[in-house]
């Protein structure tokens, strides 16, 4: 077992679904919460959170994030976020990661969200000899079409490190027929997409998935909740799956993974790539969360190889394929795999 884990942990491996700020580690959250009543409130929030069910669960995440938000209110911030962040990924192997984050001004509009972009990107520059990292824009659920609009010209502006655009936020709010035109004008140039769909249990969160699979973005997220006919089709059209088991867990109010839709997707020879999604505030790594896959559902090492040799192809900076693969084989080599 202790082998199997330390394999994990020494493999190169590729993050393409974490949400930037979602990666706060915990100490660094909790300096930054300044006013002891926020603080109070998150102790509340961390003991509740084991009691709830899936949607309050959600409601004590996204109180959360909303916390979060509230206390990072600068370019230092972020540019410390980004610095830990990165030198997390690191310490765990990570070779190429694709960070996500939804632009924001401070001060009133004082600091534009582009500088908060450039913050990220010069941040990501300062570590490309120790890791890959590109830049993917989120759109939030609840955002409207103008400010999606916004966040889309930003992408168009930084084209060679933003890679992709997102669509996350509280998955209570249906929103992607609303916001589809700026997914449509992604695809017009060639920027690739990556949307949250099927996180929560309900009848609308059935009825978007159609909308979201009709548009065919380049890869999914989670995709937890679905009819067959939306399997079959995911399935038979082969978009790439980013699945994301402690999170996923917690969506799915499961104790285990043992009954995860990785299995299935997996037997299917489906593309997919496992990740964190947001790291600090659920307390997990990548290297645990590959380990908790290969355990549950019994990968051996050299499959384990194979899956993240495919999970490359995924990556949205085509040009940088080639060189994951280059650093998968060396350490194949050095493994005698
Ligand atoms: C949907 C999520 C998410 O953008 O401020 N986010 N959206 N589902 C999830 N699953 C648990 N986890 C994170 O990063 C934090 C933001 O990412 C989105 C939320 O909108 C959250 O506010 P950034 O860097």
């Amino acid at each position: 077992m202790d082998d199997l884990n330390r394999f994990c942990e020494s493999i190169p491996k590729i993050e393409l679904h974490a949400h930037l700020n979602g990666c706060i580690r915990s100490s660094t959250f909790r300096q930054l919460l300044s006013s002891p009543t926020d603080q109070m409130r998150l102790d509340t929030l961390d003991k509740e959170f084991p009691m709830g069910d899936t949607h309050s669960r959600m409601a004590n995440v996204f109180e959360k994030f909303s916390l979060l938000r509230s206390c990072v209110t600068n370019l230092d911030d972020i540019r410390r976020i980004t610095h830990e962040t990165l030198e997390d990924f690191i310490s765990d192997n990570v070779i190429y990661a694709e960070l996500r984050t939804r632009p924001r001004s401070f001060q009133n509009g004082a600091i534009a969200a582009s500088s908060y972009v450039e913050t990220i990107l010069e941040t990501m520059q300062e570590y490309e000899d120790k890791i890959c990292s590109r830049l993917v824009l989120s759109i939030d659920r609840t955002q409207t079409l103008e400010q999606a609009m916004e966040t889309l010209k930003l992408a168009e502006k930084y084209r060679t490190q933003i890679v992709g655009l997102d669509l996350s936020g509280d998955p209570n709010v249906k929103s992607f027929e609303r916001l589809r035109p700026v997914f449509d004008l992604a695809k017009q140039i060639n920027l690739s997409t990556t949307i949250h769909i099927g996180e929560l249990p309900d009848e609308e969160c059935l009825n978007e998935n159609n909308l979201i699979i009709d548009y065919k973005p380049t890869r999914l997220g989670h995709f937890n909740f679905r009819t067959v006919d939306q399997e079959q089709r995911v399935l038979k059209e082969q978009i790439p799956l980013e699945l994301c088991p402690t999170s996923n867990l917690l969506t799915m109010n499961l104790s285990d993974l043992s009954t995860h839709h990785f299995d299935l997707f997996y037997k299917n020879k489906h593309p997919l790539t496992i990740c964190t999604d947001d790291s600090g505030l659920m307390d997990c790594r990548l290297s645990s969360e590959i380990f908790q896959i290969v355990q549950t559902f019994r990968l051996t090492k050299k499959e384990l190889y194979e899956f993240m040799f495919q999970t490359s192809n995924l990556i949205f900076d085509k040009n940088m394929i080639e060189l994951c693969q280059t650093k998968l084989k060396n350490f194949s080599e050095q493994s005698n795999l």
